[in-house]
């Protein structure tokens, strides 16, 4: 079928299925971000794709745009992503994707070969439809792609702004729903631009978190997140891969989750409260460490760790020290399970305590436990965010403004112990200023009130 897409706003595609008598529901993959190039294992983790669309026999395979990772679209990972889309071709499966802010249409790179028959690229700036019958569903695809890297019209409502005479609505497009932070707010748009009655799935691609958010009627908004894995970052770990969707009532049922990853990166937590001594330590860190690991990969698959140790123990010391001679990664290793690497071990732990004597002591650490518990009460609603801080109401200055002076009066104090408490001490982020309040107190404790002569550097009575 020979055409040129860039000259059409509409294209007919005509009847999907060479089984004219199979009416089953429309069934199709959704993936984004697969950001090949990058590295083999994002190859491999398409291949994995190719895979199961073959296995579940799909009618379609929609890409929600970063299929490359660079505009300049790697030599071999065009290859290989021609290879994997001609076995698809094969297989009738059609193939609709979207370009986003690492792989826009407006790009400097010499393709290895033209698309294989059967996939297709949604144009720029404006979108393109196409109409389908599949089983006895007429079936429209809609899409558009970022024109350039930051693309900032708001390619959404450009999408809900065309109209087609379809049965079901699949929408295909790059694009950040409402500013959802840690990643580049390209083609920005709101929820409500997503309620548009007339599209059943948005097939969104960029946020690497998987999202999937029910809507009214059967109708879906998601993120599939990335193909593969890449760091210990927080929107890169855990299981990644795609989602396949398939048509029930008048739109869509739950979209299931597969896993195509070939690595997996985690964060892991352990907490140690109450722990002894320094060797039981190791063995709950382990235990609790393997636990989550064996949890969220039963496959065994290469997996990088990045271990947060927390509570109140006396082994507190002990594994500063060992983390401060790089003892740690080695007498842990061993005790997670085979294919385990560690990337990073931090130490959140504390001396065990009483808090009320502490705050009892006329010191500089009593003062501020002292402050936190009066700021506590007040603490009980909004968030510690420094957008929200700003925002000081009639009553007073903010929560943490009133933290940041506290911490400045604790700095001009005591020295350095104190001043290592900036943002970047604790998770400004979505937490509550009880959490913030949890935190600082927590750093508090270990850095202004050590249980050793050798650690009690800077503290200075009052
Ligand atoms: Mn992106």
């Amino acid at each position: 079928m020979a055409f040129d897409p860039a000259s059409s706003k509409i294209v007919h595609l005509g009847s999907l299925r060479t089984d004219q008598t199979d009416l089953g529901p429309v069934r199709f993959l959704h993936s984004s971000d697969l950001h090949l190039g990058s590295a083999d294992a994002a190859l491999n983790a398409f291949d994995n794709l190719i895979k199961l669309a073959l296995d579940r026999n799909v009618d379609l395979v929609v890409l929600g745009g970063d299929v490359y990772d660079t505009a300049e679209r790697s030599t071999y990972a065009q290859l290989r992503f021609n290879r994997g889309l001609s076995r698809l071709s094969s297989a009738q499966i059609r193939v609709f994707m979207a370009h986003g802010n690492h792989d826009p249409v407006q790009a400097n790179f010499t393709p290895v070969a033209p698309l294989p028959e059967g996939v297709y690229a949604f144009t720029e700036g404006e979108p393109q439809t196409f109409l389908m019958t599949v089983g006895a569903t007429r079936l429209a695809v809609t899409g558009v792609s970022f024109a350039t890297q930051k693309e900032e019209a708001n390619l959404v409502e450009k999408i809900g702004a065309t109209t087609v005479n379809a049965d079901l609505r699949i929408a295909v497009v790059h694009a950040n729903v409402a500013g959802i932070p840690g990643h580049d707010n390209y083609a920005g748009c709101t929820r409500d631009d997503l309620l548009n009655p007339d599209i059943h799935y948005w097939a969104l691609g960029h946020i690497h978190d998987r999202t999937v958010t029910p809507m009214p009627a059967g109708r879906w908004w998601a993120y599939p997140g990335n193909l593969q894995g890449r760091s210990t970052k927080a929107t890169e770990c855990g299981p990644k891969g795609v989602l396949i969707v398939e048509a029930a009532g008048e739109g869509f049922a739950k979209p299931e989750f597969v896993a195509c990853d070939l690595s997996r990166f985690l964060r892991v937590h352990a907490d140690i409260s109450g722990v002894p001594n320094v060797e039981s330590a190791l063995d709950q860190i382990g235990e609790q460490a393997t636990t989550a690991i064996e949890q969220d990969n039963p496959l065994g698959l290469p997996t990088v760790v990045r271990v947060a140790v927390s509570g109140a123990t006396d082994s507190h010391s002990g594994l500063k020290k060992l983390l401060k001679e790089e003892r740690f990664v080695g007498l842990l290793q061993p005790l997670l399970p085979v294919n385990t690497s560690i990337k990073k071990i931090s130490i959140d732990t504390t001396v065990p305590f009483d808090r009320t004597v502490l705050a009892a002591r006329p010191d500089v650490v009593g003062a501020v436990l002292t402050k936190l518990d009066e700021l506590r009460p007040a603490a009980s609603t909004g968030s510690a965010t420094p957008e929200e801080s700003t925002d000081a109401g009639p009553e007073g200055p903010a929560t943490s403004s009133v933290l940041e002076d506290l911490i400045d009066r604790a700095a001009s104090t005591i020295g350095s112990p104190a001043r290592t408490l900036t943002e970047k001490s604790v998770s400004l982020g979505d937490i509550s200023v009880e959490e913030f309040l949890d935190q600082v107190e927590r750093l508090l404790i270990d850095r202004l009130a050590p249980a050793t002569e050798d650690e009690a550097e800077g503290v200075v009575q009052l």
